[in-house]
């Protein structure tokens, strides 16, 4: 087993890409999510093919693409689309790219996903800012060797969604006029949607919201001490709470419902902490 030199790899090709630019906030756009990457300013973007162990997509909505550049002012690193454990990399699909932006002096991962709602209440076109979350997926990325030039081989997850960034989104939430859930994130396998036995269980241990993502970055940004913020897009109540059948075309034509909600949270976010 070795350790991967991937992010070193990938820093050096951005790096050379565009010069003399250090990304305080990576995120990773989820399904339907991309179009903020198209508000980047003095934009450069870098296909993931060109960078080794970035997750070349293979799900629709997500364009496989960094995007460097500035957004309400903050110099931003942007992964449009991501890579998922259902695509068959295992749960360390997306710690090369985590990594990476670590190396680049990133201080925060803003990871957002499109997902399932637990809560009745809690319908499609709403954004929940997620405070924890359970995984339900098959391990953790980092089982194996630990890389110790990025953390500790135990570490915690208290508080791992950083609770000053979450205050700041629901400032903006108020601000801007719409409300603002927060609540728990079950990570799911996929690519199968959840069944509405699994559900109820959800709902029973404590789930707010499901999706298959998320838990694999986190997991990965907290080793190496990104802070991390996640919000979800509800595209749909989950199997068994609603009618709508459940499609991953379904998926991105909701995530349209929240557009200008999501982007108007994430600008509001960056203009205060720039
Ligand atoms: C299902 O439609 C897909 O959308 C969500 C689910 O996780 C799944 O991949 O994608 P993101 O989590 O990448 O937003």
């Amino acid at each position: 087993m070795t350790l991967s030199n991937n992010p070193w790899y990938c820093a050096d090709i951005i790096r050379t890409a565009k010069p003399d630019f250090t990304p305080r906030v990576a995120f990773i756009l989820g399904s339907g999510l991309g179009a903020l990457a198209d508000q980047i300013e003095d934009a450069v973007a870098i296909s993931y093919d060109k960078l080794p162990g970035f997750p070349v997509s293979t799900v629709h909505g997500h364009a496989g693409e960094l995007v460097l550049g500035h957004l309400a002012g903050v110099p931003v690193a942007c992964m449009k689309g991501r890579g998922h454990f259902y695509e068959g990399r295992g749960m360390t699909v997306m710690t090369d790219a985590i990594r990476t932006f670590k190396l680049l002096g990133c201080e925060f991962l803003f990871s957002t996903n499109a997902a399932g709602s637990l809560r009745p209440d809690v319908g499609p076109g709403s954004l929940v800012a997620l405070n924890d979350h359970i995984n339900t997926m098959p391990g953790t990325p980092l089982v194996g060797l630990n890389d110790e030039r990025f953390g500790e081989r135990f570490f915690s997850l208290a508080n791992a969604y950083d609770p000053e960034a979450r205050a700041i989104l629901q400032a903006v939430a108020n601000e801007e006029g719409f409300a603002l859930s927060e609540g728990v994130f079950v990570s799911y396998p996929g690519p199968n949607f959840e069944t509405a036995a699994e559900i109820r269980m959800m709902q029973i241990i404590g789930g707010d919201v499901v999706g298959m993502s998320v838990v694999p970055e986190v997991i990965s940004a907290r080793h190496c001490g990104l802070k991390v913020v996640a919000v979800s897009a509800i595209t749909n109540l989950a199997e068994g709470l609603g009618d709508v059948k459940l499609s991953h075309e379904q998926t991105l034509a909701a995530a349209e419902l929240s557009r200008q909600n999501f982007i108007d949270l994430i600008r509001g976010f960056l203009r205060k902490i720039a």
